[in-house]
């Protein structure tokens, strides 16, 4: 049986060794030409620095179903769960992860019965990067539900669960982003409302999920929404009633009396995995894991404790219970992704690749500060014991990690779906209060300007949005306007983006001094000019 005590290591600094260190293959692996794969056999074979599964696993029973098996899932609630699974031996809330479209994580990990790393990396104190191995045990089911619809359903509606989470990314709400409304006409909206037995959409499987329950008249569950939306579980309320009132009101009644929707900060920078990653993290376990996972060390979790059928001790790993997350969120949403987005843009048209590239350059280190000191946190409520300046300088040396690698076009994927909450939030404040928005408006022209798709350099990308289409016609529409104010108002009007700031003077203003100076005299320039004082 795997997973007894005397295989853990828990603690310590043994394992932060360099991506160089310890890739020596353990005895029996060197030599052969295929790396063995990680499985429940291969962790009493580890190095001894690796983090593994220290309980019985075959006693994990499914307490929470996870929509949405990505990489920031397996690198945040799974390493919350583990860690609550450790410390208090507490076997109901193993995870059943459901992927809503591809395959490949479930392809990836069944051969490994579930099991993958976690690769915490920093770097040392002269800048070298490290990283700390975690094996991770807690995910006991995969689903892939276009294959096995019926099974995700069972699964929201088996006795045992509690929780059903989700982590589907903006776009997987299929709502207006500007609004939070529903999308009545979004295909999958319209198929999901008909089809009860196999849905594709993670609305569709919920409410259909708890339609299940109600009818077999279980007790009901939390749903819980770990993406970076505004007031999220709320969010996902009004959409999981808006969705069940259209099936069966008295369905939606029960969804709204009985489950809960606790809103939740989550705060982790997690990459895309890349070959070197899974080169880098094979090398120092000496075995295969065909999907493993790069995090910073850093990780923040403010969750509402609000739970309709208990929950697990995540506390244990530092997770924060509050009455009230709005002001960790906005916090979240507008300092961290606020800059994470700016910095995307700003630094694709430069030219630069990843976030410490672009953060190191003192151009746009200065403005992103002085967007955060200067304007958006004029934005953010009261927050007791945080001292924002700190906030902001710590915030700036997780962006500078040098061992993530953190793509630039990865954040600036999607970019209609995020721009709301992250930018346009913080400048509707500001501009209802009468103050001005140069840097907000910046990071805002910067996206519209990305939208062109090619850089300083001339080269081309795709622009990754589910929203690309409606862009590209709004954008070409906006170009037949004489001016570049005219077309940059023509462009506000893209109300799923900006909602009620469409058309406002005062916004447009400033978006079209920024545009012209990013069109005019580029990216290094016009960062130069406005990161001064007011
Ligand atoms: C990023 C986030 O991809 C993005 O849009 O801004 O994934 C970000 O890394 C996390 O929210 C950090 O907690």
């Amino acid at each position: 049986m795997e997973g007894t005590g005397t295989l853990g290591h828990a603690g310590g600094a043994a394992g932060e060794a360099g991506f160089s260190a310890g890739g020596d293959a353990p005895d029996g692996a060197a030599g052969s030409s295929l790396p063995p794969r990680l499985d429940p056999a291969a962790l009493s074979r580890l190095p001894g620095d690796v983090m593994v599964p220290r309980y019985d696993r075959s006693e994990l029973r499914p307490g929470i179903v996870h929509l949405g098996l990505g990489s920031f899932a397996r690198a945040f609630l799974g390493v919350f769960n583990e860690t609550a699974i450790h410390a208090g031996g507490e076997p109901h809330y193993g995870i059943v992860g459901v992927s809503l479209r591809s395959p490949a994580v479930r392809d990836a990990l069944e051969p490994q019965q579930g099991l993958y790393t976690v690769a915490r990396r920093d770097a040392d104190a002269e800048g070298r990067p490290r990283q700390r191995l975690q094996v991770i045990g807690n995910l006991i089911e995969q689903l892939v539900a276009p294959e096995e619809p019926r099974a995700v359903l069972e699964a929201i509606a088996a006795p045992a669960t509690r929780i059903v989470s989700l982590t589907v990314t903006e776009k997987g709400y299929l709502h207006d982003p500007a609004s939070g409304r529903l999308q009545d006409d979004h295909p999958d909206v319209v198929h999901d409302l008909r089809e009860g037995t196999a849905p594709r959409s993670a609305l569709g499987f919920i409410v259909h999920g708890l339609a299940l329950r109600r009818s077999r008249g279980l007790p009901p569950v939390t749903l819980l929404c770990l993406d970076n939306l505004p007031h999220n579980g709320r969010t996902l309320q009004g959409l999981v009633l808006a969705f069940a009132r259209r099936i069966d009101e008295a369905l939606a009644d029960w969804i709204e009396q009985h489950c809960t929707f606790p809103n939740s900060m989550v705060d982790r920078i997690v990459p895309a995995t890349t070959e070197a990653d899974r080169a880098q993290v094979a090398a120092a376990l000496g075995c295969l894991d065909a999907w493993p996972v790069p995090a910073e060390p850093y990780m923040d979790w403010a969750v509402e404790d609000r739970f309709a059928a208990g929950r697990p001790d995540w506390h244990l790993a530092g997770a924060r219970y509050v009455a009230d997350a709005a002001p960790w969120e906005q916090l979240k949403l507008r300092a961290v992704n606020g800059s994470h987005s700016a910095l995307a843009y700003i630094g694709v048209m430069a030219g630069w690749t990843t976030v410490d590239q672009a953060v190191a350059q003192p151009e746009l280190r200065a403005f992103v500060r002085a967007m955060l000191l200067e304007e958006v946190r004029t934005t953010l409520p009261p927050l007791p014991h945080l001292d924002f300046e700190r906030y902001v300088e710590g915030l700036l040396a997780r962006f500078a990690n040098p061992a993530l690698a953190h793509r630039l076009q990865q954040i600036a994927m999607d970019g209609s779906q995020k721009l709301p909450q992250r930018l346009l939030a913080p400048i509707e404040l500001r501009l209802a209060a009468g103050l001005p928005v140069p840097r907000l408006a910046l990071a805002v022209a910067a996206w519209m300007h990305y939208l062109r798709g090619i850089d300083e350099w001339g080269r081309p990308y795709v622009i990754d949005d589910p929203l690309a289409e409606a862009l590209a016609a709004a954008r070409e529409a906006a170009q037949r306007e004489p001016t570049l104010h005219d077309r940059v108002a023509a462009l506000t009007h893209f109300t799923p983006v900006f909602g009620d700031l469409a058309g406002h003077a005062t916004l447009v203003d400033a978006l079209t001094k920024a545009l012209a100076s990013l069109q005019g005299v580029g990216v290094r320039t016009t960062l130069a000019r406005w990161s001064r004082s007011d």
